[in-house]
C-alpha cells in the first residue's frame, strides 16, 4: 500500500467513527469565526505543496458531510507540507482560541517506515489587514506551538476499528489587524485534521439585578472589562449598576442595581406593569352608545420618599364603555385628632398636575414631614358630568418621613470690614421640624475648599472674624435639625473691605462710629483669634481626631450625607425609634420558623404585606415576654440606629411592631445568614474575585456609616448578613447594646465589655472607638473571610491577644492568601490609628484589585512558612513587586507607605520569621496546631483544590 492510499484507508475508516461529542454546540459566550464542520462545500485551503495535505470529502455517523485535511508522507524524507486556511476576518476578538481536533498514528506502527516519521505537526499564524489570496510565504509565519498527540493510533487499533481523536486548543493574542490566516505545517507524520475551529469570547449579553449589560470582549491581558448596565424598561438606578467582563468571558462582581418604578413589578428579569384591564385613548365622543362614568381606579400604590409621594394606579374595572379617561387627585391633610381631614396647603406641587391626568400616575411634593395625608383618585370620562352620581373614588393614606430641612436660600450681607464679615439668612422655606443649629463653612475663593473654616451658629446670623483684608470668600451654610443636616445652599461670594477702607459698607454715614468699631473688630477679632488659636493648639495636643472635625480637609461630614443621631439622647427613647422607625400593624406580618436566637428573643424568618405593596421576606427579631423597661429601650435602640441607614451593603429595616406584643423588629432577609457560619459551611469554594467582591461590600456599607459618624465597636464576620447573590451587610446595631448581646464580648480590666479579638488596642485599652478602631477591626474581618470563617488568633486567651498584640504581633496571612490582601490587613493593623486606612481608601484599593484580578494571584503563603500562630510585624517587609504596580500604587496613597519604603519584597516566603521561640518569648503558648494550617499543609502536599460553587 503506497502511503497516499494509506491515508486514505485511515481517512476511510476515521470517517465511520466520528464522535457525536463533535456535533456538540458550543457556550454560548463562544463566538465563531471559522468552524470547518460547518462547511458543506470545499473548504478550498491552499496547500503547497500540491503533494502535501489533502482535502478530503467524508460523512460523520449521521451522514452529515464533513471536510478533512490528512497527510502521510511518512515514506519520503525532508517532509515540509503547509496547509493555510483562507482569510480569517479578526471581528472584535483580542484573543483567538484554536480547537484543533485531529488523528496521529503511531510511527511504531508504520512498517517499512524508510522516511523519517513525525508524530507531531506544527500550528502558525500570520496577521494581516487583507486577504493576500495566493500570495504565500512560510517566513511571514509565526509559530503558535508544535502540536503533539495524547494518543496516536496503532495498526492494531485500526483492526479494532478504534480511533484516538485528539482535541486540542491553543490561545493566541492579542491580535489587532483586521484579520490572519492559520497554517499547519507537517514535517513527516501521518495526520488526519478532522475539524478546525476559531473562535474568541465575550461576556454574552446578560441582566442583573435589573440591568443589562451588552456583549462583551473581554481584554487580552488579565484585566478586568469593567461594565456599566442600563436598567430595563421601566426601572431606574439605586446604585449604579456594574459587572466586570473577565478573561473567560465570565461576568463577575455584580455591584449596584435597578427598580422598578411605581406600578411596575420586577417579573423575571423585566419591570412589568401590575396587570389591570381597560384600554387607552381619548378623544372618544360623548354620545358614544352605552357610556356610563367610570367606575374608581384601583390598586392605588404609594412610594413615600421624604416628603414627597408617587402615586400609582390602575384603570378602574368598568371604563364605562369607553376610552376617554382621565384622572383626578384630591389631597387632604389629616391630623388625628382633628376630623373630617382638611384640604391640603397650595403649595402642595403634583406633577404633572392634579386633575385631566391621561397616565396612571402622579408625583406629590413639597408635603410636610410627618403628616397623614390622604388622596382621593378618581376616574373621569366623557359623560361623568352628564350623569351625576355618586362619587366613586380609590383613597390611600400616607405618612410621609422625616425629612432633612431644605437648603437656606436667601442670605445678606449685613456689614462689612477689613476683616469681618456679619450675615443674615432667612430659615429655610421646609425646615422640616425645629432647626437646632446651621452649620457655616466657608473659604478663600482662591484656596477651592482646600482648607476651610465651619463655624456653627443656633441662630440666622453669623460674623466670620478673622478674614484676611480686600480677599473674596466663598460661603454656604446648611441648617439641622433632628433628622440631620440639609443640603447646603449654593455658595454665595462675599469680600472684606480693602486696607485702605475700613468702615462698614452700610453705615458710612457715621463715618466716626465706624472707624471706631472697626478698630474694636480688630481688637476683638485679635483676641479671639489668640484665643481660638490657644484653644485650638490644646485640643491639637489631647485630641487630634476632634480637632480635624472642625478644621480638617475631608473629615468633616460631608455635605449631603445625613450625620447619624444617638437615639440615646432623646429623652424619651420611643420618640426616637418612631421617628426613625415605620411603626408596623402586626397582622401584616406571618412568622415562618426561628432561625436564631439573639440576646434579647428569638430570631426569625417570616414574611411581611404592607397595604398595596408586594410581599416581602422577612428576618424578625422578637423580644421576649418580661422584659425590663431598659431591656426594651435597648432592643428598640438598634431599630432607631438602623432606620437611619439607607445604603446597599447596610441591612435595611422595614419597620418595628411596638404597639402590640411581642415587640418586634423587622428587617430584609438574608437568605445566607451570617458570614462566619456561611463561610465555615463553604471552606475553599470561592474565587479570590468573589471573596474580594464581598469584602468591597463589606467596606462600602462601613465607609457610609463612618460618612454618617456612627462607629460600630462591634464589626465581625458573624455580624455580617449574607444574602442570595453573595451581597454582604452590615448589621447588628446598637450602643451599650452591642457589647452585652455579643458573646465574644468580655469585661476589661476598666469594666466595659469589648470583643477583644476584633478591636483595636486603644478601644481596649481607653475606650477610643472610632471609625479608624472600626477599620481595625475590618482588618480582622478581612483575615476572617480569607480564612474562610477561622477564629482569629484560634485558642489563644483573651489575655495572650492583648499581650501578643500590644508587643507587635500580628495574625499570619491566611492559606492562598492575596499578597495584597494580607498587606490591607497589616494597614488596618496599625497600632497608631491615623495610620491606618480610611474605608473609602479601602474600598478603592479593593475595586483596583477586582479590576486588575492578576494582583490576585501572588500569595502571602508559602511552604516554608513555619508553623506559627503570629508574626512579629516588625519582622514582616514588604516592598513592590512589578506585577502588583497597580496595588502598590494604590498602597502609596497611604501613610503606612513610609514604613516599607526602600525595604526588598520579593516574594512572601519572607513574610514568616517568627519561630515558636518567640511566641514563648512574648508568653504567647501555642495550643497545638491549628485547622487551618494543618488543612494549608495538607493543601500543599496534595495540590488539590476544589473549584468555586455556583452561587
Ligand atoms: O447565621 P444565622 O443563620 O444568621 O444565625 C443568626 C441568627 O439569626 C441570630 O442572629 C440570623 N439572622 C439575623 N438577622 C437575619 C436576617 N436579616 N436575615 C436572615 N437571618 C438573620 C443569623
Amino acid at each position: 500500500m503506497d502511503c497516499k492510499s494509506r491515508a486514505l484507508f485511515i481517512s476511510t475508516l476515521f470517517f465511520s467513527f466520528i464522535h457525536p461529542a463533535l456535533l456538540s454546540t458550543h457556550p454560548s459566550n463562544e463566538v465563531n469565526l471559522l468552524d470547518s464542520k460547518a462547511s458543506q462545500g470545499e473548504l478550498g485551503w491552499m496547500s503547497y505543496p500540491s503533494h502535501g495535505w489533502e482535502e478530503i470529502s467524508g460523512v460523520d455517523e449521521h451522514y452529515t458531510p464533513i471536510r478533512t485535511f490528512q497527510v502521510c508522507n511518512v515514506m519520503e524524507y525532508s517532509q515540509n507540507n503547509w496547509l493555510r486556511t483562507n482569510w480569517i476576518q479578526r471581528q472584535s476578538a483580542q484573543k483567538i482560541y484554536v480547537e484543533l481536533k485531529f488523528t496521529l498514528r503511531d510511527c511504531n506502527s508504520i512498517p517499512l517506515v524508510l522516511g523519517t516519521c513525525k508524530e507531531t505537526f506544527n500550528l502558525l499564524y500570520l496577521e494581516t489587514d487583507e486577504d493576500q489570496g495566493s500570495r504565500f510565504r512560510e517566513h511571514q509565519f509565526t509559530k503558535i506551538d508544535t502540536i503533539a498527540a495524547d494518543e496516536s493510533f496503532t495498526q492494531m487499533d485500526l483492526g479494532d476499528r478504534i480511533l484516538k481523536l485528539n482535541t486540542e486548543v491553543r490561545e493566541v493574542g492579542p491580535v489587532t489587524r483586521k484579520g490572519f490566516y492559520l497554517a499547519f505545517q507537517d514535517v513527516g507524520a501521518c495526520v488526519a485534521l478532522v475539524s478546525v475551529r476559531v473562535y474568541f469570547k465575550k461576556c454574552p449579553f446578560t441582566v442583573r439585578n435589573l440591568a443589562s449589560f451588552p456583549d462583551t470582549v473581554p481584554m487580552d491581558s488579565q484585566s478586568l472589562v469593567e461594565v456599566k448596565g442600563s436598567c430595563v424598561n421601566h426601572s431606574k438606578e439605586e446604585e449604579s449598576p456594574r459587572m466586570y467582563c473577565s478573561t473567560e468571558g465570565e461576568w463577575l462582581v455584580p455591584i449596584g442595581k435597578c427598580l422598578c418604578n411605581p406600578g411596575y413589578e420586577e417579573r423575571g428579569s423585566s419591570c412589568q406593569g401590575v396587570r389591570w384591564g381597560g384600554g387607552g385613548g381619548v378623544g372618544q365622543p360623548p354620545a358614544t352608545p352605552c357610556s356610563r362614568p367610570p367606575s374608581a381606579p384601583r390598586n392605588v400604590i404609594s412610594v413615600i420618599n421624604e416628603t414627597s409621594v408617587i402615586l400609582d394606579w390602575s384603570w378602574p374595572e368598568d371604563t364605562g364603555g369607553r376610552r376617554d379617561l382621565t384622572f383626578t387627585v384630591l389631597c387632604k391633610r389629616c391630623r388625628v385628632a382633628q376630623r373630617p381631614c382638611e384640604p391640603c396647603r397650595s403649595n402642595v406641587r403634583f406633577l404633572p398636575r392634579a386633575a385631566g391626568l391621561h397616565n396612571t400616575t402622579v408625583a406629590v411634593a413639597d408635603l410636610l414631614a410627618h403628616t397623614n395625608y390622604t388622596f382621593e383618585i378618581e376616574a373621569q370620562n366623557g359623560v361623568s358630568s352628564q350623569a351625576p352620581k355618586m362619587r366613586q373614588y380609590a383613597a390611600v393614606t400616607i405618612t410621609t418621613n422625616q425629612a432633612a430641612p431644605s437648603p437656606v436660600t436667601v442670605i445678606r450681607k449685613d456689614r462689612t470690614s477689613r476683616n469681618s464679615i456679619s450675615l443674615s439668612w432667612l430659615e429655610p422655606e421646609r425646615p422640616n421640624g425645629i432647626i437646632l443649629d446651621y452649620e457655616v463653612k466657608y473659604y478663600e475663593k482662591q484656596e477651592q475648599e482646600t482648607s476651610y473654616t465651619i463655624l456653627r451658629s443656633k441662630g440666622c446670623n453669623v460674623t466670620l472674624n478673622g478674614l484676611k483684608a480686600d480677599t473674596s470668600y466663598l460661603l454656604q451654610i446648611r441648617a439641622r435639625t433632628a433628622a440631620g443636616y440639609g443640603a447646603s445652599s449654593r455658595s454665595f461670594e462675599f469680600e472684606t473691605s480693602p486696607d485702605s477702607f475700613s468702615i462698614s459698607s452700610e453705615s458710612s454715614q457715621v463715618v466716626l462710629i465706624a472707624i471706631s468699631s472697626a478698630v474694636a473688630i480688630i481688637l476683638l477679632t485679635v483676641l479671639l483669634y489668640v484665643l481660638i488659636g490657644r484653644f485650638c493648639c490644646h485640643s491639637k495636643s489631647k485630641h487630634p481626631d476632634e480637632k480635624r472635625l472642625h478644621f480638617g480637609n475631608g473629615h468633616l461630614r460631608l455635605p449631603g450625607i445625613r450625620t447619624y443621631v444617638d437615639p440615646h439622647t432623646y429623652e424619651d427613647p420611643s420618640q426616637a425609634v418612631h421617628e426613625f422607625a415605620k411603626e408596623l400593624d402586626a397582622s401584616c406580618i406571618a412568622i415562618d420558623k426561628v432561625v436564631g436566637a439573639g440576646e434579647f428573643g428569638e430570631v426569625c424568618s417570616g414574611r411581611l404585606k404592607l397595604p398595596s405593596k408586594k410581599e416581602i421576606c422577612v428576618a424578625i427579631k422578637t423580644l421576649k415576654a418580661g422584659y425590663t423597661d431598659k431591656q426594651r429601650r435597648d432592643f428598640l435602640a438598634e431599630a432607631s440606629i438602623m432606620g437611619q441607614f439607607d445604603h446597599p451593603n447596610i441591612i435595611r429595616l422595614e419597620g418595628v411592631v411596638t404597639r402590640s406584643k411581642p415587640v418586634m423588629i423587622v428587617t430584609e432577609y438574608m437568605e445566607n445568614g451570617s458570614l462566619d457560619s456561611f463561610l465555615r459551611k463553604h471552606d475553599a469554594q470561592f474565587t479570590g474575585i468573589q471573596l474580594v467582591g464581598m469584602l468591597r461590600g463589606i467596606a462600602s456599607g462601613m465607609k457610609y456609616l463612618s460618612d454618617m459618624g456612627y462607629v460600630h465597636r462591634d464589626l465581625a464576620a458573624r455580624n455580617i448578613l449574607v444574602n442570595s447573590n453573595l451581597v454582604c451587610k452590615v448589621s447588628d446595631f446598637g450602643l451599650s447594646r452591642v457589647l452585652e448581646d455579643d458573646p465574644e464580648a468580655a469585661y476589661t480590666t476598666r469594666g466595659g465589655k469589648i470583643p477583644i479579638r476584633w478591636t483595636a488596642p486603644e478601644a481596649i485599652a481607653y475606650r477610643k472607638f472610632t471609625s479608624a478602631s472600626d477599620a481595625w477591626s475590618y482588618g480582622i474581618v478581612l483575615w476572617e473571610v480569607m480564612s474562610y470563617g477561622e477564629r482569629p488568633y484560634w485558642e489563644m486567651s483573651n489575655q495572650d491577644v492583648i499581650k501578643a498584640v500590644d508587643e507587635g504581633y500580628r495574625l499570619p496571612p491566611p492559606m492562598d492568601c492575596p499578597a495584597a490582601l494580607y498587606q490591607l490587613m497589616l494597614d488596618c493593623w496599625q497600632k497608631e490609628r491615623n495610620n491606618r486606612p480610611k474605608f473609602e481608601q479601602i474600598v478603592s484599593i479593593l475595586d483596583k484589585l477586582i479590576r486588575n484580578p492578576g494582583s490576585l494571584k501572588i500569595t502571602a503563603n508559602t511552604t516554608s512558612r513555619p508553623v506559627n500562630l503570629l508574626l512579629d510585624r516588625s519582622s514582616i517587609e514588604v516592598t513592590s513587586l512589578d506585577t502588583m504596580g497597580d496595588w502598590l500604587d494604590s498602597m502609596r496613597t497611604l501613610p503606612c507607605k513610609e514604613a516599607f519604603s526602600g525595604v526588598s519584597y520579593s516574594s512572601c516566603d519572607t513574610l514568616a520569621k517568627t519561630s515558636a521561640e518567640d511566641l514563648k518569648k512574648v508568653g504567647v503558648t501555642i495550643v497545638g496546631p491549628q485547622k487551618k494550617i494543618v488543612s494549608s499543609i495538607k493543601a500543599l502536599e496534595t495540590h488539590t483544590k476544589n473549584g468555586p460553587v455556583p452561587v
